[in-house]
């Protein structure tokens, strides 16, 4: 037994209150070293005379990575209070495993060797609204959706998608245009979108807020808002905003006041100002999104300033009706900050959605006192790795899924965001180099997978572009240039999300089979109705295989491209032409 490798530590993603009643417990261990463990529990005021009273229930596999395995148990202590520890056993070795570390025997009476959960206390719950975990996010960036009011264009408007897009460059995306267009993401049958930010700012992706409190001219007005969030909400559709509160833009008045007045401007404080008199070249002298001059960070530990950012949290929310604020570069922002953000919104409304914009784990904002979720670009670099650039094998790809699923508790990887590309990041078609079958295992997976998908605008019509801004071309609006192919895959997809309950969130997620030679995996989705069962050839060539199914098949059924799947007693013999795949419904006994 690799004692070294075992690692446990509560109130986080290895133990925490999965609900009023629950609480979860994960174990690491060193992959293939551990036969079987046992969680051993109690209430820590529960004895027999000097006998403490607990129970022991075996621990189930709950997937690998590279180095580890994992375990995991949900118990419902009766009186909410947790004591517990591990019995591992390894060949003929039984180890013993609680905060005091590692004993061979069992201690019987010193209660201060368990972990513990002292109380699961509900206001300590991690509790996201229950909406996001079935919505299907569409991401859109405003200034390139839809044209809908050319007497609000911005000066030097160019004529919609008659230029790359640059930096710079305007063709007048607008609220009127996402109105017109609003049946046809309707009829996708998503049902929640994401707008990069919408205030008055200065560039055309408008990062560089001038003023959080009105809408940019080039959109339209605030009624032209209150429209939208209307037309949306009429058609089942929530709507997400960007808060971008880490920095301004160069043109934000109080930027304006400390540029102009230097260090008696009464806004110096509502920044980093490093040195007067304020210097741009070569490096800002002021502390700045990247070494961005036009984007000044902004001092959140200001009153003032937290004031400000507060309202405008609290006043879109409370006037517009929006349903989720994303967060940008929200791992600069102190984390008091956003406990208060917290606060303030879900006394606007609870059902707000909070989604941080954090590219790297983040745990420590997912505790149930910051953030809903995070965007998922741990799951995006791993699926846009094997699917489209084929850089990495199908068992390195199945043991990071892996690891991520068990950096989250299951309810955060419920709702988290899972993106395969933005208007960061170049297009998947593009990342694809223009297989269209390599998209379509990317976004089944994506789709088929937990936590809630994201379609970035026009993939669904197989848009190309490569890295910001060539992701950001205009929507393709002549329907003899959009692929309706991929658009019916899409809406297939989402079709089957909704109405399938083990396809959708209800499901969980468990790898069956990777094979690196014939580059496949197996998955499965199951509840307690259904089970699911997903190959994906991610290989050039046709292949075919056999694997074992752990559980006993009482019949199958094709549930997507899967006729010609064979199931023969628990075996299942597949053929699959190169970059394809086949979905198998299984009736288990
Ligand atoms: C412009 C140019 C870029 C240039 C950049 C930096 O277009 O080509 O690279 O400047 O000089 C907005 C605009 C961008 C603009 C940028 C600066 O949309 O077009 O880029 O402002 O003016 C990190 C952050 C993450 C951030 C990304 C971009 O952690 O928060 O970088 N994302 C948000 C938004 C952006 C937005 C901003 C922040 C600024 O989503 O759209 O940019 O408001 C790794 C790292 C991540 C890193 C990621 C991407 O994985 O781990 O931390 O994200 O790469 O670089």
């Amino acid at each position: 037994m690799i004692k070294e490798a075992i690692y446990h530590r509560p109130k986080n993603n290895f133990a925490y209150g999965y609900d009023e009643k629950t609480i979860h417990i994960r174990l690491r261990t060193k992959k293939n070293d551990i036969d079987e463990v046992k969680l051993i529990h109690g209430d820590p005021y529960d004895w027999n005379g000097s006998k403490w009273s607990h129970e022991r229930n075996i621990m189930m596999k709950s997937g690998s990575d590279e180095l580890f395995d994992y375990w995991f148990i949900a118990v419902q202590p009766p009186y909410r209070r947790l004591r517990y520890g591990f019995e591992l056993k390894a060949k003929d070795e039984t180890m013993f495993f609680g905060e005091k570390g590692f004993l061979s025997s069992q201690p019987e009476d010193d209660i201060a060797f368990y972990f513990c959960i002292p109380f699961l206390n509900k206001a300590d719950i991690f509790n996201a609204p229950a909406w996001v975990k079935d919505t299907i996010w569409y991401q859109i960036f405003p200034e390139r959706f839809a044209n809908g009011d050319e007497s609000i264009n911005p000066k030097g408007t160019l004529p919609w998608g008659s230029a790359e897009p640059t930096p710079t460059n305007f063709f007048g995306g607008d609220f009127q245009g996402i109105i017109d267009r609003i049946d046809y993401l309707k009829d996708l049958g998503i049902t929640g979108i994401y707008f990069t930010p919408i205030f008055k700012a200065y560039s055309n992706h408008k990062y560089d807020t001038i003023d959080y409190m009105e809408i940019d001219p080039q959109f339209g007005d605030k009624a032209a808002f209150k429209r939208l969030v209307e037309t949306c909400h009429a058609k089942g559709i929530k709507v997400m905003l960007d808060a971008v509160f880490n920095h301004s833009g160069y043109y934000l008045p109080q930027f304006q006041d400390v540029l102009e007045n230097g260090k008696d401007s009464k806004y110096k404080d509502w920044f980093h100002i490093n040195e007067f008199p304020i210097e741009t070249e070569p490096k800002p002298n002021y502390d700045t999104f990247a070494f961005v001059p036009t984007m000044p960070k902004l001092n959140t530990e200001n009153e003032e300033v937290k004031g400000y950012l507060l309202k405008v949290a609290s006043y879109w929310i409370e006037e517009f009706n929006i349903d989720g604020w994303r967060l940008d570069v929200a791992n600069e922002i102190d984390h008091s900050f956003w406990r208060e953000f917290r606060k303030t919104v879900k006394a606007a409304n609870p059902d707000v959605y909070i989604l941080g914009e954090i590219w790297h784990d983040s745990m420590p904002w997912l505790q149930g006192d910051q953030f809903d979720a995070v965007m998922n670009y741990p799951f995006t670099s791993a699926t846009i790795d094997y699917f489209a650039k084929g850089t990495i094998n199908a068992e390195h790809f199945s043991n990071i899924i892996n690891r991520v699923i068990h950096a989250y508790p299951e309810h955060v990887n419920a709702v988290q965001f899972n993106l395969l590309d933005s208007h960061d990041t170049p297009r998947i078609l593009t990342l694809c180099n223009g297989n269209k079958d390599r998209v379509k295992l990317l976004l089944l997976f994506q789709m088929s997978f937990t936590g809630t998908p994201c379609i970035y605008y026009g993939n669904e019509i197989s848009m190309s572009g490569g890295a910001d801004p060539g992701c950001r071309k205009c929507m393709e609006w002549d329907e003899s240039k959009q692929d309706k192919d991929m658009y019916s895959f899409v809406q297939q997809l989402i079709t089957y999300r909704k109405h399938n309950n083990a396809f959708g969130n209800s499901g969980d997620f468990s790898f069956i089979e990777t094979n690196n030679e014939k580059n496949y995996v197996v998955y499965k989705k199951s509840n307690a109705n259904e089970t699911l069962l997903f190959i994906l050839n991610n290989s050039a060539k046709s292949i075919d295989g056999e694997f074992a199914f752990n559980g006993t098949i009482q019949s199958s059924e094709n549930f997507w491209n899967a006729d010609s799947i064979e199931v023969k007693n628990n075996k299942i013999a597949f053929a699959l032409d190169s970059y394809s795949f086949a979905i198998l419904q299984i009736n288990e006994k």
